[in-house]
């Protein structure tokens, strides 16, 4: 699979063709009601873009009693695992220099949180950050130290720059132009978020980042608040895309405030996009980001900038991908 197309300056007319190439198989708009009367469907599991292996995963996870914790931890795992995904662990593309180096976040239903950034050479960094939450008295570490803790939790030393990924990243160093793609791909990061069969809530999100970008960048995924938060009282979400802009606007954290204030979670995706898209002036044409997010009746939202932003919901037997709603309809 190709790497992300999250391009600055892409022409959006092109945009526009490939993304409808690519969504041709999803449903054709957010679902957004899970609750049926009073009855809260629970459990579901939602997580951004196609990844179809993953949703299963979590959801056998929490099909054998298992917490909606372990839930996305695992089902993440699947994605970092696949080399086809040029943007999440192993096989995600490099920075600049050349160096795959990886970001991730956990959270859980207690409103514990644990992160990783700037990781090389291990492929699960989703479950390094969930021992960074779980055995240090810290939330986050970054590059060697974050590695070092892995290292001495047992997690292996992988390379993660395949052949393909290589390839791409001498071909970039011909022109060496840094221009972040607007996303089109069915992979990408991925965020997951997941409610158990004890109604809790615990989400995850793990990723390369931009490919090429500086040495040592960071983006919003690992960052609590950008891009994920949960509150298990009231819901969670999660981002991909800019991350730059997401950082911004604190864009998790706010979808999760305006469900406390009563908002459903796709009007609070909406709201969250709509902030993004205002605070940028006119660069929003140029970035895409986008946001899913879960109350606790089990409601789902998911909104974007562009077209070309999907995600897969399971629930009730049923797995399936989902083309997000959009802003830019210019
Ligand atoms: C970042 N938000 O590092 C991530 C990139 C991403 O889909 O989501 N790509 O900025």
């Amino acid at each position: 699979m190709d790497r992300r197309k999250f391009i600055q300056n892409a022409s959006l007319s092109t945009i526009g063709m490939v993304a409808s190439a690519s969504v041709i198989s999803c449903e054709n708009s957010a679902e957004n009601n899970n609750v049926l009367g009073s009855v809260i469907i629970k459990p579901i599991v939602i997580a951004t873009w196609r990844v179809p292996n993953a949703t299963a995963k979590a959801w056998e996870v929490l099909q054998n009693g298992g917490t909606s914790l372990d839930a996305v931890e695992q089902g993440c795992m699947i994605e970092e695992a696949d080399v086809k995904n040029a943007s999440v662990g192993k096989g995600g593309l490099p920075d600049r220099d050349g160096n795959v180096t990886l970001d991730a976040c956990i959270m859980d239903k207690n409103g514990n949180y644990g992160a990783v950034m700037c990781v090389q050479n291990i492929t699960h960094v989703i479950s390094l950050a969930r021992k960074v939450m779980e055995e240090t008295p810290h939330v986050i570490l970054a590059g060697k130290g974050a590695e070092k803790f892995g290292y001495q939790q047992g997690f292996k030393k992988e390379k993660l720059l395949t052949e393909s990924s290589k390839k791409a990243w001498e071909k970039w160093k011909e022109t060496s132009q840094y221009k972040p793609i607007i996303n089109i791909e069915n992979h990408d990061t991925i965020g997951m978020l997941a409610i158990d069969n004890n109604g809790d809530i615990s989400g995850a999100c793990t990723t390369s980042g931009l490919s090429y970008k500086m040495a040592g960048r960071v983006g919003d995924s690992p960052i609590i608040g950008s891009g994920l938060f949960i509150d298990n009282e009231i819901g969670g979400a999660t981002a991909t895309g800019m991350g730059e802009e997401v950082l911004k606007t604190v864009g998790s954290f706010l979808i999760v405030e305006l469900m406390r204030q009563g908002k459903t979670p796709q009007k609070a995706c909406e709201e969250a996009v709509r902030r993004v898209v205002k605070k940028s002036g006119n660069r929003f044409k140029d970035f895409q980001v986008g946001f899913i997010a879960i109350n606790k009746q089990g409601e789902t939202g998911a909104y974007c900038i562009h077209e070309g932003f999907n995600y897969n919901v399971y629930k009730q037997e049923e797995n399936k991908n989902y083309k997000s709603t959009y802003f830019n309809k210019a």
